[in-house]
């Protein structure tokens, strides 16, 4: 049987979303399934119509650093008004020509003006201990507030997980059952310009 869950059909067109500046906060821990989810994110978000210049990306360690990773990306953004995008952690450009290399962390970034969403991205799996839950039940609160507290819509592009074929397969990596699954970053990335459009200064 079939199962009905999952998002329906993102909108096809994007009017003004050649306007947005979208940034992308990813975790390093469980990088083989973050990859992808970064890549499918970026890919989606160029399909809305967005331009690969105007795709911000910056990392954090793990999980738990979303929240101020996130917020301090949002800050930044509203503060700083030059500097070219694509020179921060290299741009959204390098993940479109096929290079789907995450990024190194560096200093606080510089941005050439106020993001219209942010994607958070982390991947979180069940281990023997109770850290799992602690560290998914603080991140997802915490990136609901940042996004409350900034108007700045920010998506929740965190998988919480049992198991490491889930995390592949919610990333479009599957490796059992001859199924890949489906890759999530995509979803989010469509999220990130419809929320951008609906809010904000756009709106
Ligand atoms: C410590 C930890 C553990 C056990 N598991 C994960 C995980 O599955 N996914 C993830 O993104 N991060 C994990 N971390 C790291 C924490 O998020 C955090 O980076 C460290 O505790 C340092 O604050």
């Amino acid at each position: 049987m079939t199962s009905i869950k999952g998002p329906a059909p993102a909108p096809t067109s994007f009017p003004g979303s050649e306007k947005l500046r979208i940034g992308i906060v990813h975790a390093r821990w469980n990088s083989e399934v973050i990859e992808p989810l970064v890549k499918g994110a970026v890919e989606s978000i160029v399909k809305a119509g967005v331009k690969p210049e105007n795709i911000i990306i910056d990392s954090v360690p793990g999980s738990w650093e979303l929240p101020i990773g996130t917020s301090r990306m949002i800050a930044g953004s509203q503060i700083q008004a030059s500097s070219n995008a694509n020179d921060l952690m290299g741009g959204a450009t390098s993940l479109l020509d096929g290079e789907a290399s995450t990024t190194t962390p560096t200093t606080p970034k510089k941005s050439s003006g106020p993001l219209d969403a942010v994607i958070s991205i982390g991947v979180l799996i069940k281990g023997q201990t109770m850290h799992f839950e602690y560290i998914a039940e603080s991140c997802c609160q915490g990136l609901m507030r940042v996004g409350l507290d900034t108007s700045v819509p920010v998506i929740l592009g965190v998988l919480t997980v049992l198991t490491e074929e889930q995390a592949l397969k919610r990333a479009g990596v599957g490796r059992q059952d001859g199924d890949k699954g489906h890759n999530h970053g995509e979803d989010w990335g469509f999220a990130a310009v419809e929320m951008a459009l609906k809010t904000g200064k756009w709106a």
